[in-house]
């Protein structure tokens, strides 16, 4: 079927290995926008300057433009001195240095891509990154080029009162007609992905900074009028990574304003534009009626994120976009390690390891897999992925790790000392980080161009008599598409050995003469396929606890026994792995039971293991949400990840079985538990107060699978009582997924009380959708056609579509493949509206091969009927086409 796209539209691949300097820089921009209902006219002035090759010609980008004139130099230039196709603006015959001025119009009314200048509820916005700016008007859209720009905005005042671009406001006045104008100017040079310009009827809640030298920074959040009572939380965010980034980076702000603008209509979560950061309203608005926990958190990590890119990804940015993993990587490290330093370290990296197992891992494993540097590409929008920040984020632990924080912070410092103001590559940053440090990171380095997820094995001996404990770690990477037969890697695995009391053993390796002080951690570093480490002096056989704190992202595989991990459970010193030990067992315990399932044996839950459960919850010395994670059992998306073909449905009914076998026998502990997080004075966003709802929640949804009528009146009463949104949603979710007779009251009460709140109404659309019940793809269905469903509103689209394809297995992969079919049905309306968001959408069903034969032969299908769409957009087809070979 792969024919059906006519060869002269398939999408170009792009290699690293062709990156060329470009023939032409551009020194300084000056950009008009003249905002009119039918029609944007853009006129751009740049400075262009030779670099490359005399006689090359200039070849700018630019797509859905249409040019109206060009002149160079002043002059305006016939037809025959140019030529301009679907992409590009050739010019030849140019001087070496001169003024090119074009003018062209653009339609953000219509653009639904939301790539470019467009228009969000009646307000202009842009996103640029990554070629984006290409949308607006003809560029040397690549970030390796690097400009001032200078803005003049001019538009209906009435309409649009808010008039923003990057860099300081310079000038503003009255123009005719009821017309007004804006002049903004940034001072510092950058590439045209982080242009920004919004003009919109917004308000603003205002607040400073004074930085650690005194420079008073003016930050204002703008937001639509109802969303006032929405801002104060990314406000203190933001103030709160300003002073964490000085303190923990060195890094101070470099202007005097920073604005936020929040928008409804946005392909991801935010968006770094020089001091004009542009947000979707999910990861920024939070007030406690309104938002979770996790919003809160999410709101936090993301404002911070945008944040600390002003110096990762602006003042320093990108070669090409092979490096993304250069701003993205180290931007994520940065987010997660602010986040651990405001709440709980133990749990935020429990949270994020959780993450990049579920993601990641299946991302390594599945036919998109890619190095944390892609070395091609043909929709670059693709490569956003888990892989390149998440991935990426844990490389730049592991040189933390293998560097210490002070080696790392002399790299960090020594790569700005270099690079401030350049466009720059993964390998300038590990040569700084090599540099400063004195190490040899050359084996390192695998870590940006080997795909795959590292499988280590661990195994253990102990010597009685010689009083000596061998940890032999292996290291395998498998095949990934495209790369075979791969080089050992360079594996930082932090070890400690914990003795038969409990406490870590002081760690000596042969050779040394006395233990390293310090904590019962230490780093082992693997480099081989295969090495020994012998530990001397080991009074006792310990359990081996590896891989502490999730030092590497690779699968671990070890020779524990189910009655050493519980021990590992009860005593570990490193709570990460504490975790890691609980859901080892519950992983086990569950794949055991779906085994048990097929066999049509009886099901049972070892008492062992609901004794040990039971155990966490009754040690006081732990904090609550940490009791929380390890009472989460393992999504069925990460059970499904342990053996092919996967067991859908047998997994699923195992995972229920367990989490009704622990309610039944711990219930008197879990009813203690939720009427002691019951009573609580005003919301506070604090870990003490997330831990207490968190853990009350994850209680009451144990009780509610015991069918009680009494539980489900404590669900009702708490969805009606609550004062905030983590306990009305965690409720509401919880009769959502029950049989009880509140069940369509409750989901009407919520429909009638927030169909206001755009935000809020797409969490009862995500809580229906992700329903385990098995009538709900027929729900899913006709809540495509609410009146409030909308096919150009993103967050809508994967509130609805995305909470059932990738969070819901159970029913998106129900075995008569209607889910698929849904899905396929959706891709066929959204694709022309929005690629990008299409492109996301279709992710569930690359991994087919992981399936069963029926399952593999129908996700085949659907996915050859999405390549068979007309004019499929070149990012559906990468995905596409690319899992099917
Ligand atoms: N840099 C942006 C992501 C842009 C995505 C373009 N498809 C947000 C971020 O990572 O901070
Ligand atoms: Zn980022």
């Amino acid at each position: 079927m792969a024919d059906v796209v006519q060869a002269s539209k398939v999408p170009q691949t792009k290699y690293l290995k062709d990156y060329r300097k470009p023939d032409f820089t551009i020194d300084t921009v000056d950009l008009i926008f003249d905002l009119r209902d039918e029609v944007t006219h853009v006129t751009s002035r740049l400075v262009v300057r030779r670099q490359g090759k005399a006689m090359a010609p200039l070849v700018l980008d630019g797509s859905h433009l249409t040019l109206v004139s060009i002149a160079l130099d002043g002059e305006n230039l016939t037809e025959d001195r140019y030529r301009v196709d679907e992409d590009h603006l050739t010019i030849s015959d140019v001087p070496d240095e001169f003024e090119l001025t074009i003018q062209n119009d653009i339609d953000p009314a219509n653009n639904t891509a939301l790539e470019g200048l467009y228009i969000s509820k009646g307000m202009y916005c842009t996103q640029c990154e990554a070629e984006g700016f290409r949308r607006i008007t003809y560029f040397l859209d690549r970030p390796d080029v690097m400009a001032t720009y200078r803005v003049r905005i001019e538009a209906d005042q009435k309409r649009y009162p808010v008039l923003l671009s990057n860099g300081n406001e310079i000038e503003r006045g009255k123009l005719g007609g009821g017309r007004h104008f804006a002049v903004w100017e940034d001072p510092f040079p950058k590439p045209s992905y982080l242009f920004a310009l919004v003009a919109g009827d917004l308000v603003h809640l205002e607040d400073h900074y004074r930085t650690v030298s005194g420079k008073d920074v003016t930050l204002r959040l703008f937001v639509a009028p109802q969303d006032l009572d929405k801002c104060r939380h990314a406000m203190d965010s933001l103030k709160r990574a300003m002073k964490w980034d000085e303190e923990v980076y060195g890094l101070e702000y470099d202007l005097n304003v920073f604005n936020i603008v929040a928008v409804s209509h946005f392909n991801m979560g935010a968006m770094e534009n020089k001091s004009l950061n542009i947000f979707n309203t999910k990861c920024v608005l939070a007030n406690p009626e309104t938002a979770t926990d996790s919003d809160f958190a999410a709101v936090e990590s993301v404002v911070a994120h945008e944040y600390f890119h002003n110096w990762t990804g602006n003042r320093v940015t990108c070669r090409d976009w092979f490096q993304l993993s250069l701003k993205e990587g180290l931007t994520v490290f940065r987010d997660q390690e602010f986040s651990a330093d405001m709440g709980s370290r133990a749990v935020k990296r429990i949270e994020d390891v959780r993450m990049l197992r579920q993601h990641q891992f299946a991302e390594d494993a599945g036919p998109m897999a890619h190095p944390v540097r892609p070395d091609n590409y043909m929709e670059i929008n693709n490569f956003y992925t888990v892989t390149v920040y998440e991935k990426g984020a844990e490389v730049i632990r592991m040189y933390h790790t293998l560097l210490g924080p002070e080696n790392y912070r002399k790299g960090i410092d020594l790569y700005f000392e270099r690079h401030d103001g350049e466009a720059v590559t993964c390998d300038d940053f590990l040569a700084a980080m090599q540099d400063a440090s004195g190490r040899d990171l050359g084996q390192f380095s695998l870590w940006y161009s080997q795909a795959g997820t590292p499988e280590v094995t661990v195994t253990s001996r102990y010597d009685a008599e010689a009083k000596t404990f061998e940890l032999t770690l292996s290291q395998f990477i498998p095949d990934t598409p495209g790369q075979t037969g791969k080089k050992p890697m360079h594996i930082p695995v932090a070890v400690g050995l914990v003795g038969p009391d409990g406490t870590d053993l002081p760690l000596r390796l042969e050779g040394e003469n006395a233990p390293v002080a310090g904590t019962g951690t230490r780093v082992l570093e693997l480099k081989e396929a295969s090495q020994t480490f012998r530990f001397v002096d080991v009074p006792e056989r310990p359990v081996p606890s590896v891989l502490r704190g999730f030092s590497a992202p690779v699968r671990l595989k070890t020779d524990l026994s189910e009655e050493e991990y519980l021990f590992l459970l009860a005593h570990d010193n490193d709570p990460f792995n504490r975790w890691e030990a609980a859901q080892t067992v519950a992983s086990n315990q569950i794949l055991k039971l779906a085994e048990d399932l097929r066999e049509k044996r009886s099901l049972t839950l070892e008492r062992k293991i609901v004794n040990a459960f039971g155990k966490v919850l009754d040690n006081d010395a732990l904090d609550n949400s940490f009791k929380a994670e390890i009472m989460t059992l393992p999504s069925e998306g990460m059970l499904s990840q342990l053996r092919t073909p996967v067991d859908v449905d047998g997994l699923h009914v195992a995972r229920e079985f367990m989490r009704g076998q622990l309610a039944h026998a711990l219930e008197d502990e879990l009813m203690t538990l939720y009427r002691r997080g019951e009573d609580h004075g005003p919301y506070e966003f604090s870990p003490e107060a997330v831990g207490r709802r968190r853990l009350k929640n994850t209680a009451l949804g144990y009780l509610m699978e015991l069918g009680e009528d009494e539980v489900a009146k404590m669900a009702v009463k708490q969805f009606m009582n609550a004062d905030n949104m983590t306990d009305e949603i965690a409720a509401l979710s919880m009769l959502t997924n029950s049989d009880c007779a509140a069940r369509e009251g409750a989901l009407q009460h919520f429909y009638d009380k927030w169909k206001h709140e755009p935000l809020v109404l797409d969490k009862w659309f995500a809580v229906q959708a992700a329903c385990r019940r098995r009538d709900t793809l027929d729900v899913v269905r006709k809540l495509t056609k609410h009146p409030d469903f909308d096919l150009k509103t993103p967050n809508r689209v994967r509130a609805l579509v995305s909470a059932f394809c990738a969070q819901n297995p159970v029913n998106f992969h129900d075995r008569s493949g209607r889910g698929y079919e849904f899905l396929a049905d959706i891709l066929e309306q959204l694709d022309p509206i929005n690629p990008q968001i299409s492109a996301g959408l279709v992710r569930p069903l690359t991994r087919w091969k992981v399936y069963d034969a029926e399952r593999q032969d129908l996700m085949r299908q659907t996915l050859e009927r999405i390549l068979s769409f007309k004019d499929l957009s070149p990012d559906v087809y990468e995905i596409v086409s690319k899992s099917l070979r």
